[in-house]
């Protein structure tokens, strides 16, 4: 019975987010669902790209979380729409929720809408959202054995930014071992080093992003 339950809440949303995905190609948006656990460096890394992309390409950003609109302001200081979504008591962002958010963005003239998920390493992964990618963001004080451990989330990103690559020299990561664990998971994903902080890294991501916000712009124009 309960399995049952589960398996139908999993279609339903899977209905809602086909039905955001068919509207995204409509629109030409690339769509990125961003994931990790809470602080690895998902708003981080969103301030970072809207500061660099934002000349190029019209962005808006929709943050995911339990409680607050912190993660909204800081993204509001760039200028560019956004819009919070408060979970209440859902650990993850699902379909639902972002077909709601989008009344609140100017979808027409977007290129690029960017999905910061609730901060969690496990059921963001099962709820597709309509997005074009997932992306995950894994910190190296974490610890490499994350990939093993939580590898849903692993399977399903296209991307796996390895973030806070300045601390390696104060901390035991092994991040060869982190890489072999997310590549043992995941053979196709591509892995990319960065820290937000000092941007080491920060223009392989704009290089990958771009790439894909040029095939899906493509198709609009
Ligand atoms: N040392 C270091 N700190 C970082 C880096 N990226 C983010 N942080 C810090 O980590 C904390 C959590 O970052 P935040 O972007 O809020 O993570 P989120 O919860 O995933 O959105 C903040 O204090 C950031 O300043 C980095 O590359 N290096
Ligand atoms: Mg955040
Ligand atoms: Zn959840």
């Amino acid at each position: 019975m309960e399995v049952k339950v589960v398996r139908n809440l999993l279609e339903a949303n899977e209905r809602i987010a086909q039905e955001n995905k068919e509207m995204f190609a409509n629109e030409g948006i690339y769509v990125v669902n961003l994931m990790s656990a809470p602080g690895a460096g998902k708003t981080s890394l969103i301030e970072k790209t809207v500061e660099a992309l934002k000349d190029r390409w019209q962005i808006g950003i929709i943050e995911g979380d339990i409680a607050t609109a912190i993660d909204a302001e800081r993204i509001m200081s760039h200028g560019i729409p956004v819009v919070q979504i408060n979970t209440g008591s859902a650990c993850h962002l699902d379909g639902n929720m972002i077909r709601d958010a989008l009344g609140e963005i100017p979808l027409s003239s977007l290129d690029l809408l960017i999905v910061e998920n609730v901060g969690n390493l496990v059921c963001p992964a099962e709820f597709n959202v309509g997005e074009d990618d997932k992306a995950m963001i894994l910190s190296t004080p974490e610890g490499s054995d994350k990939p093993v451990k939580y590898p849903l989330m692993f399977q399903e990103s296209s991307v796996l930014v390895i973030n806070k690559i300045d601390l390696l020299p104060y901390i035991d990561c092994d991040i060869n071992a982190m890489k072999n664990n997310a590549k043992k998971v995941n053979p196709k994903l591509e892995i990319l080093e960065i820290s937000c902080k000092t941007e080491e890294g920060l223009d392989k991501w704009f290089a990958w992003l771009n790439k894909k916000i040029e095939q899906k712009t493509a198709q609009k124009r």
